[in-house]
């Protein structure tokens, strides 16, 4: 079974070369392929995108060029977005926007600055592969990656054996019986031998307007899923990673799950969260940290002396549900098996920490010369989900905005579920949650829960034609996407 284990347990390098001239930097090949897992026992054919060699996406550094050669080993057409990169637009990957997708056994080539370090990831952006666990860590080192310190890359990803397509047609035949007092296909199509309370269509998909009252909580997890993978592997048979007491540990988290939010727990550990989605904050200590789906979080770990196991869990939200890996520090360390279930139901993703987080280098302090209102909408019929109550399709006007404005949105959620809003090209600020105006956390990807309003900040300084998603994949294909455009 191929992991992203030599990745993930590999020893941070002597620090790299900071700049480098243009053109200097070797080509990697990046290849798109199928391959083959074990989950729960069973093997599932799914999609990877990795070098030559077998590693899983790429570990460069800052002041390098981003220099690859990516290749179509499908047969069908994919194409990748760098998550979080800021690239100019025609390299962004996301199909019908940026550009066409690479077709069976062609390639594309990439090739721009690296201008900030930090944790990102690559993923398909072609229809619904990324459910397909077509995704993969994408490092760019900096300052912050000490010598001394050992880097492990945590990545979590939802899995079912079903046919994603055939959990989008079940999510669509649920919203359009909406109204009748049954279990929701799309929650019952892979669940096997587990019981699951019956749950009325009626209530996910209730009309966006009906208000469902905020006590009621927010509606989570679409879709029931068979495994939740860390590093593509269970609790049931969970990476080892070793490490040495008493030394540091960069945890770097991603979550590529296609519709999963989780929280992060390192259990007895003490821990320190540095940077969210690759961008610093200023530090805030904790063991358990939210984490929504595209974004990434780098929590600094100093390890005791003494040996022993440490599991790193991901518990999902609403549910019960977890996975994880363990750190093993020293080989005298005994390590016990974590069940898959958590004691307890945990609560729902909110902002806590999202309201506490500063950013160590925020926006310039400016005005915005432009405001966008992004409601973020839904109807109850056929799954279908929109902004300003319009579906995406390409005859949608890009929203307009103008080379070197302070631009702010303001997503107002007017749904039942939380959305992990995302802006292509650039780094946004969190500015306002609920009225309330911060210099939050410098991020690419943002959680919207139910009622509530969020506004994000970014300077207008890569222009293009960019996509503005739900990261929710099932949400993003059903039509909560839009566009800016500028030149
Ligand atoms: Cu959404």
């Amino acid at each position: 079974m191929l992991s992203i284990l030599s990745a993930a347990a590999l020893p941070v390098a002597q620090p790299l070369a900071q700049t480098a001239p243009a053109g200097s930097d070797p080509v990697t090949v990046l290849q798109v392929q199928r391959r083959s897992i074990e989950v729960k026992g069973k093997p599932a054919s799914i999609l990877a995108v990795r070098q030559p060699d077998g590693t899983p996406g790429l570990v460069t550094a800052v002041g390098r060029r981003f220099r690859v050669r990516l290749e179509n080993k499908l047969d069908v057409p994919t194409l990748m977005h760098w998550h979080g990169l800021t690239p100019p637009w025609q390299q962004d990957g996301v199909p019908g926007v940026s550009g066409p997708p690479i077709p069976p056994g062609g390639g594309a080539d990439y090739d721009f600055p690296l201008r900030f370090g930090g944790t990102f990831w690559m993923h398909s952006h072609q229809g619904l592969q990324e459910q397909e666990l077509l995704a993969a860590p994408l490092i760019i080192r900096d300052e912050r990656d000490r010598p001394d310190q050992q880097e492990v890359i945590v990545m979590l990803a939802d899995f079912s054996f079903t046919p994603p397509e055939k959990i989008f047609e079940d999510l669509r035949e649920a919203g359009s019986m909406a109204g009748m007092p049954m279990q929701s296909a799309a929650k019952s199509h892979a669940m096997g031998a587990m019981a699951m309370p019956a749950k009325p269509v009626a209530a996910k998909m209730a009309p966006m307007s009906s208000g469902r009252s905020a006590a009621s909580g927010p509606d989570l997890n679409d879709v029931k899923y068979d495994a939740f993978l860390a590093n593509d592997r269970t609790l049931a048979d969970p990476e080892v990673v070793r490490v040495d007491p008493a030394s540091t540990i960069l945890l770097r988290v991603i979550n590529s799950s296609s519709m999963s939010a989780y929280h992060l727990d390192i259990g007895r550990l003490n821990g320190e969260l540095i940077a969210v989605d690759g961008f610093r904050i200023q530090p805030v200590a904790g063991r358990r940290f939210p984490i929504a789906v595209a974004q990434r979080l780098d929590i600094r770990i100093a390890l005791p002396r003494e040996p022993a196991a440490y599991p790193v869990l991901a518990i999902l939200e609403g549910e019960r549900s977890q996975t994880g890996l363990i750190l093993k520090a020293g080989n005298r360390a005994t390590v016990t098996r974590v069940p898959e279930l958590a004691a307890n139901a945990s609560s729902p993703l909110n902002l806590d920490l999202e309201r506490r987080l500063r950013a160590a280098a925020p926006l310039a302090k400016r005005k915005a010369d432009r405001v966008h209102q992004i409601n973020l909408t839904g109807e109850m019929a056929g799954y279908v989900w929109s902004i300003n109550g319009v579906p995406w399709t390409k005859d949608v006007p890009p929203l307009p905005i103008a080379k070197g404005e302070r631009v702010e949105l303001v997503f107002q959620n007017r749904t039942p579920m939380p959305h992990p809003m995302h802006l292509h090209g650039h780094a946004f600020q969190v500015v306002e949650i609920d009225g309330k105006r911060l210099s939050g956390a410098v991020r690419d990807t943002v959680l919207v829960p139910p009622n509530t309003r969020i506004g994000v900040a970014f300077d207008a300084n890569n222009p293009g034609l960019w996509a503005m998603h739900c990261h929710l994949l099932y949400h993003l294909d059903a039509g909560m996407f839009t566009t800016l455009r500028y030149v």
